[in-house]
């Protein structure tokens, strides 16, 4: 790495605020509203925004560089509000997305088949090289499971997407996607 390299990141380390958006798309029920609640908390709080059709939170992340160093990151979290699959057609909620996470309900295989018909469309408007993770959400609910393992994990390859499956009922999981997704993002920018 030159010098140049080496000073320009640490001026990206020095940055006080650091945002990232966040695009958490899925079909509708597969519980994207609620995992947002789940990690956000009591604080939690939306911002309509009527001409996209989206509700927008900021919630901070810390995550340690290499070596060792606290950095926040500003995560902006898009969260299609109503029937996503009108919104989809709407390039604003695509825009500009640093990262994303890709959301299915393991009870539901449509939900899961589709998981290709959201990634298309993230491709369609230039996001195929962005940090991903693909979600498998409501593991609480362990007899109804329809998407065993294997099945995400091929899927979780065939995108180039890390791979998780979470509660947001138990919250199992549910820190770990938001601070993986942090992590990666700002991985991808120091890399850029
Ligand atoms: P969406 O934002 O993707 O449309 P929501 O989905 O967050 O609105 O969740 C849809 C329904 O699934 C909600 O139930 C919610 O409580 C439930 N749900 C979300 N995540 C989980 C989970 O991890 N486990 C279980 N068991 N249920 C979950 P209701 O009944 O309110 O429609
Ligand atoms: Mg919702």
């Amino acid at each position: 790495m030159t010098e140049e390299n080496e000073k320009e990141k640490l001026v990206f380390h020095e940055r006080t605020e650091m945002i990232f958006k966040i695009i958490v798309i899925g079909d509708p029920a597969v519980g994207k509203t609620s995992l947002l609640t789940d990690f956000c908390g009591e604080k939690f709080k939306y911002e309509y925004i009527p001409t996209v059709g989206v509700n927008i939170t900021k919630e901070p992340v810390t995550i340690k560089d290499d070596m060792g160093k606290d950095i926040t990151v500003n995560l902006m979290i898009w969260d299609i509000a109503g029937q996503p699959q009108f919104y989809m057609l709407h390039r604003p909620y695509f825009n500009g997305a640093d990262g994303m996470l890709l959301i299915y309900d393991i009870t539901r295989s449509s939900s899961f088949s589709n998981i290709n018909n959201w990634w298309s469309t993230s491709v369609k408007y230039g996001l195929s090289s962005i940090p991903r993770i693909l979600i498998g959400n409501k593991i609480d609910l362990k007899d109804d499971r329809k998407i065993i393992l294997p099945m995400a994990e091929h899927l979780s390859e065939k995108l180039g997407t890390q791979f998780f499956e979470t509660s947001a009922l138990t919250g199992e999981n549910v820190k770990s996607i938001f601070q993986k997704i942090a992590e990666l993002t700002l991985r991808s920018k120091l890399e850029e």
